[in-house]
C-alpha cells in the first residue's frame, strides 16, 4: 500500500462512519489524493472490440495481450509518455463478476481520461454500451473527467459510405456525440511499412494529438473534481447533523413536556387525595379505630371496625387515584433491576407504599403532612423516570447525542483530508 494513504484512511473512516453512502467517493478522493500522480487514461468498452491493441498503437509498443479470446482479465497497467496506461478487462452482460469489478475500478475510481471502444463492424451501439456511455457523459458533466469515443477496426468496414452509415447510426443513437475512428492494424502496418498516408488514415495519429490535449486538461479536472467531491460530501454531512440537530432537540422537548405533564398530573392527584382524606384522618377525640376488638365482638359492627374500614377503604381510593395516574404515565411495573420473585408486588405503588396502610396516624403522615408528600412526589418521580418508555426516550437521545458527535469528528477529518493532511 502506498505510504500516502496512512493518514488518508483513517480520517476517511472516520467520515465513512456518518455517510456510508460515500464510500466511491472517498476512494476517489484517495486516488486524487496522490497529487502528483500521472494522468491515467484507461479504455472501455465490450471484450474484442480492440481496446488493448489500441492501447499499444496509441503508446506505439506492444506492451498489452491481444487476442481473439478474453484475454485482459485483470488490470494491467504500463507507465508511458508521462501517462499512466492502464488496460481493462471488457464490459459484457456475460462477463463474470470479478473481470467486471476490475473494469469498473478503472473507468470509474482510476481513471482520468476514458476511450470508451466500439468496434465498428458491430454497427450500432447495444442497450448496455448506450447506458454506460450515457452514464459517462453525465460523469463528465459532474467531475470533468472526459470521455472520447473511439470507433475502432474502421478497416473492417467495405468502403467509406459503409463506416459513413455506421457512424450516423451511432450519432443517433447519442446526439452530439463526437467519433474519432481509427484503425490498429492500418497504423501498425502504416508504422512498419513506413507508410504515412495509412498512418494518417489510420486515424491513430489524430487520436494522438487530441489525447495530448485532454490530457492537458488533467490537473485542472482533478482540481475541479477534488473540490466537488469534498463540497457535497461536506454539504451531506451538514444536513445530515442539522437533521439530529433538530431531532435531538424534539427529544429534549419532549423529555421535558412528558416530565412535567407527569409531575403536574401527580401533583394534582396528591393534593386531590389530600383533600379527599382530610376528614378521614382529621378525626377528634379518642380514635376508636385504635380501641381492639373483643372476642365478644366477633360478630358485632363495632365503632373500631367501622372506623377501621373507613380507613381501609380511603387508603385503597387513594391509592386507585395514584395508580390511575402512573398507568396513564406508563409506570407500573419495577425496572428488571428491582423485581423480586414475587410479582405482584413488583410494582411502583408496592415499592412506595408499602403493602398496606393501617392506621390513620400513617395516612396522615403520608398524605396529609407536607414532609410525606414531599417524600411520595420524590419517590414516584424517581419510578417514572425509570419506566420503559422514559428509559427509551433517554436512550434514544444518548444515540443522537453520539451520532451527532460521529458527525461532528467527520466534518474534522474531512476538513484534515481537504486540506490535504491525508494526501
Ligand atoms: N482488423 C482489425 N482487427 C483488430 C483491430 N484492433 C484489434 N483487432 C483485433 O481484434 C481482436 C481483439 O483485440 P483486442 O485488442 O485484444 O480486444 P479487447 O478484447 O477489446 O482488448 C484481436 O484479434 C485484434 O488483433 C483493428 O483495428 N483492425
Ligand atoms: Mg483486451
Amino acid at each position: 500500500m502506498n505510504p500516502q494513504h496512512d493518514s488518508f484512511d483513517p480520517l476517511a473512516r472516520e467520515v465513512l462512519a456518518v455517510v456510508p453512502g460515500r464510500a466511491h467517493d472517498l476512494a476517489r478522493l484517495r486516488v486524487l489524493a496522490q497529487a502528483k500522480a500521472a494522468p491515467t487514461v484507461t479504455v472501455v468498452g465490450k471484450y474484442n472490440h480492440g481496446k488493448s491493441r489500441l492501447l499499444n498503437e496509441l503508446m506505439g509498443r506492444d506492451v498489452f495481450a491481444v487476442a481473439d479470446r478474453r484475454e485482459t482479465v485483470t488490470l494491467s497497467e504500463h507507465h508511458h509518455a508521462e501517462l499512466r496506461w492502464l488496460d481493462a478487462p471488457g464490459l459484457d452482460a456475460d462477463v463474470a463478476l470479478q473481470d467486471d469489478s476490475h473494469a469498473q475500478e478503472a473507468t470509474w475510481l482510476q481513471a482520468d481520461v476514458r476511450l470508451f471502444v466500439h468496434a465498428a463492424k458491430e454497427g450500432e451501439l447495444d442497450a448496455a454500451e448506450r447506458h454506460l456511455l450515457q452514464a459517462l457523459r453525465e460523469d463528465q458533466q459532474r467531475t470533468r473527467r472526459q470521455t472520447l469515443f473511439v470507433l475502432t477496426q474502421v478497416d473492417q468496414m467495405s468502403d467509406e459510405e459503409q463506416l459513413a452509415k455506421v457512424s450516423a447510426a451511432i450519432v443517433g443513437q447519442m446526439p452530439g456525440l463526437a467519433l474519432h475512428p481509427v484503425s490498429s492494424t492500418r497504423h501498425r502496418s502504416g508504422v512498419e511499412g513506413g507508410k504515412s498516408l495509412l498512418l494518417q488514415r489510420s486515424g491513430i495519429p489524430a487520436l494522438q494529438a487530441l489525447l495530448r490535449e485532454v490530457v492537458e486538461q488533467v490537473p485542472g479536472a482533478r482540481q475541479h473534481e477534488r473540490s466537488l467531491l469534498f463540497t457535497e460530501i461536506a454539504r451531506q454531512v451538514e444536513q445530515q447533523q442539522a437533521a439530529l440537530e433538530s431531532a435531538l432537540l424534539a427529544l429534549r422537548q419532549r423529555q421535558q413536556q412528558q416530565r412535567q405533564d407527569f409531575e403536574q398530573g401527580l401533583q394534582a392527584v396528591l393534593e386531590k387525595v389530600h383533600q379527599d382524606l382530610l376528614p378521614v384522618v382529621e378525626f377528634q377525640g379518642d380514635d376508636p379505630a385504635l380501641v381492639p376488638d373483643t372476642a365478644a365482638d366477633e360478630f358485632k359492627l363495632t365503632a373500631g371496625k367501622r372506623e377501621r374500614a373507613r380507613i381501609h377503604v380511603a387508603y385503597s381510593r387513594a391509592c386507585i387515584a395514584i395508580r390511575a395516574h402512573l398507568i396513564q404515565h406508563g409506570v407500573e411495573g419495577l425496572p428488571a433491576s428491582q423485581q423480586t420473585s414475587v410479582a405482584s408486588l413488583d410494582t411502583v405503588m408496592v415499592a412506595v407504599l408499602g403493602i398496606s396502610i393501617k392506621y390513620r396516624a400513617d395516612l396522615r403522615r403520608r398524605f396529609c403532612e407536607p414532609a410525606g408528600q414531599a417524600q411520595l412526589k420524590q419517590s414516584f418521580l424517581h419510578y417514572y423516570e425509570l419506566s420503559e418508555d422514559r428509559q427509551a426516550l433517554q436512550q434514544q437521545i444518548a444515540i443522537t447525542q453520539a451520532e451527532l458527535h460521529a458527525h461532528a469528528r467527520a466534518r474534522q477529518a474531512l476538513a484534515r483530508l481537504r486540506e490535504g493532511e491525508g494526501a
